[in-house]
């Protein structure tokens, strides 16, 4: 394993003094935004993270390697190949590390690369759900089977309207994964701060979310935590507009008979699309608040060990 997993050396020094590191996920850089504005806010991310005492770790597959840190010649790597990297999820993990390629880590993969690396906290935009088609397409994303077993807790602004979010919660709740809300007692969807559907818990403080974390592990309740934490109100898109473009693109991706890993992709970037780029800049700023939260909860978690 040891030969496969490359952690940089400034992730390696901060781990065994024990500081707090964000995980950061490379999904979003290759299909989730378009060059530049993926690099642009991927080092971004970064610096929020650096900013609000914490350090953070990009994480993606190179040449079969998973690394853990990222210098910037490879992050520009990736934001420039974009969709040419592959999305990587756990059942991709054997064919694109024995035959070294690159790969962009989804929640899932990079969840499992950050638990090997012993870091627990990761940020992002949106996890992947139970799709709103699921009883014609099946389609659960495996990032809720790895909410169920690994243990890292993710900070994200909920789940995409794209998706179906009361199912989904049903889910994670028959997989005993908690859902706590920041300051919310609902759960966010994503480009606007509320959707309806409750969350198991409002917790006001990053102090007592890093309680929660710490409880769950030091118990043995294995699995992850999703910690949902809302849009900024002033970066949120009106519900009634976001879910009629929404439907409008669920409508095109039926016609052009596009499933599977494409899905997320080809909806994002249409939505981006038939906004006008309004949603693309709603989604940069939930990732920045998301890696804020998310270095604060690492650092509380520090203080608490
Ligand atoms: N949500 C977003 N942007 C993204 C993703 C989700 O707003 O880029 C990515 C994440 O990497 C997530 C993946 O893990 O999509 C889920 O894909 P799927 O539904 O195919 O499992
Ligand atoms: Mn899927």
């Amino acid at each position: 394993m040891s030969e496969n997993l490359v952690i940089n050396p400034d992730i390696q020094i901060a781990l065994k003094d024990g500081r707090p590191i964000v995980a950061l996920e490379s999904t979003i850089i290759c299909h989730g935004m378009p060059y530049p504005q993926n690099i642009e806010t991927a080092k971004a991310v970064e610096k929020i993270v650096t900013d609000n005492g914490a350090i953070p770790a990009t994480i993606a597959i190179i040449n079969g390697h998973l690394k853990v840190g990222l210098t910037s010649d490879e992050m520009e790597y990736l934001a420039i190949n974009g969709e040419k990297i592959k999305k990587v999820s756990r059942r991709d993990l054997p064919f694109i590390l024995s035959q070294k390629k690159d790969g962009a880590t989804t929640v899932a993969a990079t969840m499992i690369i950050a638990a090997m690396a012993k870091i627990n906290i990761f940020a992002t935009g949106g996890i992947g759900g139970v799709h709103r088609d699921i009883n014609d397409s099946l389609d659960i994303s495996a990032d809720l089977q790895e909410l169920a077993k690994t243990n890292v807790a993710v900070v994200c602004s909920g789940v995409k309207s794209i998706l179906d979010i009361p199912r989904t919660l049903e889910y994670l709740e028959t997989h005993g994964v908690p859902v706590i809300g920041y300051r919310t007692n609902n759960m966010p969807a994503f480009y606007t701060s509320a959707s309806g559907s409750s969350v198991d818990y409002n917790i006001e403080s990053c102090s007592e979310i890093a309680k929660v974390i710490k409880m769950k592990w030091e118990m043995n309740f294995d699995g992850g935590i999703v910690i949902a934490n809302p849009i900024p109100e002033k970066y949120s898109l009106p519900a009634k507009e976001i879910n009629r473009v929404i439907d409008l693109a669920l409508i095109e991706m039926k016609e052009k008979k596009i499933i599977g890993k494409k899905t997320t992709p080809f909806l994002l970037s249409k939505i981006a699309e038939k906004t006008g780029g309004k949603s693309l800049s709603s989604n940069i700023q939930l990732v920045f608040n998301n890696a804020a939260l998310a270095a604060k909860i690492a650092v509380n978690l520090t203080q608490i060990k």
